[in-house]
């Protein structure tokens, strides 16, 4: 089923199209940062399964395009002045072409999303917030700091954590998000896989539904975020917080994650959220290991072919801890802010952190490294005045 609401651009329904669906199309492998690879110069995978056999043979007659198999996947490279005159005529190679543009596409906006944990139970922060006078002043402190978005949770989803009942999570979160968007300085997000939940947050002001369970869990979540032009983060989990970390295993991760967020913003889509208000987090602790949070974060090139920006929360996560030797969560302060950059060099947008102006540094620092020249003359003009 082909659904192309207008304003989104071609691209992603490129990606996102019926017809491309079995297409795994690999752009920007590890390492190679979006904005950074020449963009003059294509680097593409894909499995050959994806594109007709006379689209193939068409790619492979090109005397300019040069495919290489590894496995079951082709790495195509050349010059995208090639690729683009492939795809004025092949539809697989304008879909090719599409990945490879919205993988390397620089990023548009970086967003600081601060954490405001109305829990008890939170893996870094449980019981600090959940009176509802600390968990605002907490919340307008992290707006200070720099936090555009304040995610507001009444739920920990820590390996392991006790579920509560839409009531509970309801009457934690609403009056902490009336408070916080009658501030009026930053979006206000609820952090919740409940209709019932996001219903009363939208009511309070919300305008973002972060759903860790990408919308699979209550049917009546998409419907509702449609219905109110709210913005939707969907997320990858492996199994459910009670057992998710027993034993994740993948046979090859970035692929099934991309393979789940794509369906999940097709399935959003179709419920008829605005694509452009869509965003796609790999869920770094969810159901991985250490080498899977590794893996998807030096993937987030790839991720980004999907079209949609990246939401990354790695702030304070275990898999830091495991890397530095950091075994307290609230002091791994310094892993995050590294992390943080790297992702951001990688392409990430959203950043989910527990402190916001640690992030809004490391987000600069990333940001001038991207800039490169222009972030120069800036340190210089401040330098001298
Ligand atoms: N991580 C947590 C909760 N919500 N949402 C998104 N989109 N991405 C994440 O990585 C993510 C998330 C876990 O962190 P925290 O809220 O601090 O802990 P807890 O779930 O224990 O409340």
């Amino acid at each position: 089923m082909r659904f192309s609401p207008p304003g989104r651009p071609e691209s992603c329904e490129a990606v996102l199209g019926a017809e491309a669906r079995a297409l795994e199309a690999r752009a920007a492998l590890a390492g190679i940062a979006p904005g950074s690879w020449p963009r003059s110069e294509v680097r593409i995978w894909f499995a050959s399964a994806g594109l007709a056999p006379e689209e193939l043979d068409a790619l492979e007659r090109s005397r300019e395009m040069r495919i290489d198999s590894r496995g079951d996947l082709q790495l195509l490279t050349g010059p995208a002045e090639g690729l683009t005159d492939l795809a004025r005529t092949l539809p697989g190679a304008q879909r090719l072409l599409a990945a490879w543009e919205n993988a390397t596409r620089p990023p548009s906006s970086t967003r600081v999303m601060g954490v405001v944990n109305a829990t008890p139970d939170s893996f870094s922060d449980g019981g600090r917030y959940l009176d509802p006078d600390r968990a605002i002043e907490h919340g307008l402190k992290l707006i200070e700091a720099g936090a555009d978005i304040v995610d507001v949770g009444g739920e920990s989803t820590r390996p392991g954590a006790t579920p509560v009942s839409a009531t509970v999570e309801r009457e934690r979160v609403v009056p902490v998000i009336r408070a916080l968007a009658a501030d009026g300085r930053a979006a206000v997000s609820v952090d919740t896989s409940k209709a019932e939940v996001a219903a009363s947050a939208l009511d309070a002001g919300a305008t973002v539904v972060n759903d860790v369970r990408a919308g699979t869990t209550d049917a009546r979540l998409l419907p509702l975020v449609a219905e109110r032009g709210a913005a939707l983060v969907l997320m990858h989990m492996q199994g459910t917080p009670a057992d998710m970390q027993r034993d994740p295993s993948y046979r090859d991760a970035t692929r099934e994650v991309c393979g789940f967020l794509r369906e999940r913003a097709a399935v959003a889509w179709q419920a008829g959220i605005d694509p452009s208000r869509i965003a796609l987090d790999p869920g770094l602790g969810f159901g991985k290991r250490l080498e899977h949070n590794l893996e998807l974060l030096r993937a987030l090139p790839e991720l980004r072919s999907l079209g949609f920006p990246l939401v990354v929360g790695l702030s304070r996560k275990s898999f830091l801890g495991a890397l530095s030797g950091e075994r307290r969560a609230d002091h791994r302060e310094h892993e995050t802010s590294a992390a943080l950059a790297l992702a951001a060099h990688l392409g990430a947008e959203w950043h989910r952190v527990h402190d916001a102006g640690p992030a809004r540094a490391a987000l600069a620092v990333a940001g001038g490294l991207a800039r490169g020249a222009g972030a120069q003359r800036d340190d210089r003009e401040e330098q001298g005045s």
